[in-house]
């Protein structure tokens, strides 16, 4: 399994070639399933020509931002694929933000040009008309102001055929931008390099797709998890994928559209992995048959959720540690070589250490921060020096995330650094608390964080989301703390429980332990 490297690209690469090559080889064979429209890749390759028609005649140059706002259809992929194709940076915009964080987004990224599905005009509307640097709207479905352009018509009539811009392989590619804990969301470049890379040494030779393949993903194209899973490893072995522009949360929409759809490969959440174990009898009521692995990623999945997933559809899942700043995943289980609950081994491609503060290695089985080195990484938070300074350390990457090593070579999350816990003067994960009052029978989701007790010191406590048929009781919060006593040291137990409806997570599912810290 060898890594494909940066310097094995020509300089002058350009990522419309991971749509491009598989013309005319398998032009006639579908590219693209959806409930809007079906797509070959011939299909796919005239109309991202024509859209490239369509943004030069607008003015875009390369380098400039093209923002896509739309939920995941074939407009979305056509105007990413053609900006690209024209030395333009895609800007993949999340469907879920209030207008405040459109305003901030159009602004820090310059985007000069939007395409706005017309369902999430509202979140634009008021912020639209107050941007420095947006040129111009173009809106899929019906127009909202005298002079957006709708994007049927904007691109009728254009050449199918379209010059690439020629790019150099370290020219940026895509923006994305990602919530941090604090402050406003970091703006992440990555250059046309990263997209073959991701798709070879993680794509094709750890998760092994091959050309009869059909992707799906839960997590959306704005999410780089979504991208890469379900466009760009795809297409860069000639499968198709499945794109379901609705919202995903619902698990009987998952459901759906894998029954009707035949995905082989399925990217998800941990969280919605739980969500379709909730609905009832889920495998006899949708035919789930065409599945043949699993992945896993945006949050470390819990063994005993990996074993339920297994008992109840025996599938196995992949579960890998990806980020924006890597693009995609760098530590990841193998279909031939799966621990479940643990993210996996590096894989050829990424180097990792796990360091104390000082940035000394710590021993196996010692908690310590994650460093990640690997050619896709991103070399900047946009606009952001000493955040990035922080994060992108020359050669190594630091994630942010807390790790150690088993005795085996497996890598377990340990939470984030910001969500660790010192108890008694010992590190404490809450993720692997959480992992022991999930497994309990009565609890459907659960996040832990630090909390003072009275004597100031920082002990865990647990929120929890119970399944339906169980009722919020005192008798039930001892039962689970007694459940947790006895299945791992005392000392981690949470020393109180808090039942809640629902827990606060980001728009890509991740819970937000830190808005549990400041209730
Ligand atoms: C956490 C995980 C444990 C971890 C992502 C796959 O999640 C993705 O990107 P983000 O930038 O967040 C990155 C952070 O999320 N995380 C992700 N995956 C796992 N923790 N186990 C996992 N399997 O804290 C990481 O630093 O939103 C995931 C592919 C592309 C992505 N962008």
């Amino acid at each position: 399994m060898k890594a494909l490297r940066a310097a094995d690209l020509p300089l002058d690469y350009n990522a419309v070639d991971i749509l491009e090559h598989n013309l005319p080889a398998r032009a006639d064979n579908v590219a693209l399933y959806s409930y809007e429209r079906t797509l070959t890749f011939r299909e796919v390759a005239e109309e991202v020509n024509r859209v490239g028609h369509a943004l030069r005649d607008l003015g875009v140059r390369p380098g400039d931002v093209v923002g896509i706002l739309c939920p995941d259809r074939p407009e979305w992929v056509t105007t990413f694929f053609a900006a690209l194709k024209i030395g333009a940076v895609a800007l993949g915009m999340n469907t879920l933000l209030t207008p405040r964080e459109y305003d901030y987004i159009l602004k820090d990224s310059r985007a000069r040009v939007l395409l706005v599905h017309d369902s999430l005009w509202p979140s634009v509307a008021d912020i639209l008309d107050a941007q420095p640097f947006l040129e111009q709207v173009i809106v899929v479905g019906t127009p909202q102001r005298p002079d957006d352009i709708v994007y049927e018509q904007w691109i009728q009539g254009r050449p199918v055929d379209l010059e690439r811009s020629p790019t150099h392989r370290d020219d940026f590619a895509t923006l994305n931008y990602s919530s941090g804990t604090t402050g406003q969301p970091k703006g992440i470049l990555h250059a046309h390099k990263d997209l073959p890379l991701c798709a070879h040494n993680w794509g094709l030779n750890v998760l092994g797709l091959r050309a009869e393949d059909r992707t799906f993903a839960v997590a959306k194209l704005f999410f780089t998890f979504g991208l890469g899973g379900n466009l760009i490893f795809p297409w860069y072995v000639g499968a198709s994928v499945v794109l379901f522009s609705g919202p995903p949360r619902v698990a009987t929409n998952v459901l759906e559209v894998i029954d009707r759809f035949k995905p082989t490969i399925l990217y998800n959440a941990p969280t919605s992995y739980a969500a379709i174990l909730a609905v009832e009898n889920f495998t006899e009521q949708y035919d789930l048959s065409s599945l043949r692995l699993c992945v896993s990623a945006g949050e470390a999945l819990p063994a005993p959720l990996w074993h339920r997933w297994k008992e109840a559809t025996g599938l196995d899942i992949i579960d890998g540690i990806g980020s924006t700043e890597n693009f995609h995943i760098f530590i990841s289980n193998r279909p031939d070589d799966i621990r479940p609950g643990s993210s996996g081994k590096p894989f050829p491609g990424y180097e990792a250490r796990i360091v104390d503060e000082e940035f000394n290695d710590v021993p196996p089985g010692e908690i310590g921060n994650l460093l990640i080195r690997g050619e896709t990484a991103a070399l900047f938070y946009l606009h952001q020096y000493e955040k990035s300074r922080q994060t992108f350390l020359g050669e190594w990457l630091f994630t942010g995330d807390k790790y150690y090593v088993d005795e085996d070579g497996y890598y377990w999350h340990a939470g984030r650094s910001d969500d660790m816990m010192k108890v008694g003067g010992i590190w404490v994960s809450p993720v692997e608390v959480e992992s022991t009052i999930i497994s309990h029978e009565a609890v459907l989701e659960c996040a832990v964080v630090g909390q003072e007790d009275s004597a100031g010191l920082i002990k865990p406590k647990a929120f929890v989301v119970l399944k339906s048929g169980y009722a919020p009781s005192d008798e039930l919060a001892q039962a689970i703390i007694a459940y947790c006593t006895e299945h791992m040291a005392a000392y981690k137990r949470p020393r109180w429980i808090e039942f809640v409806d629902e827990l606060p997570k980001t728009a890509t599912g991740k819970i937000q332990r830190f808005k549990l810290r400041q209730a």
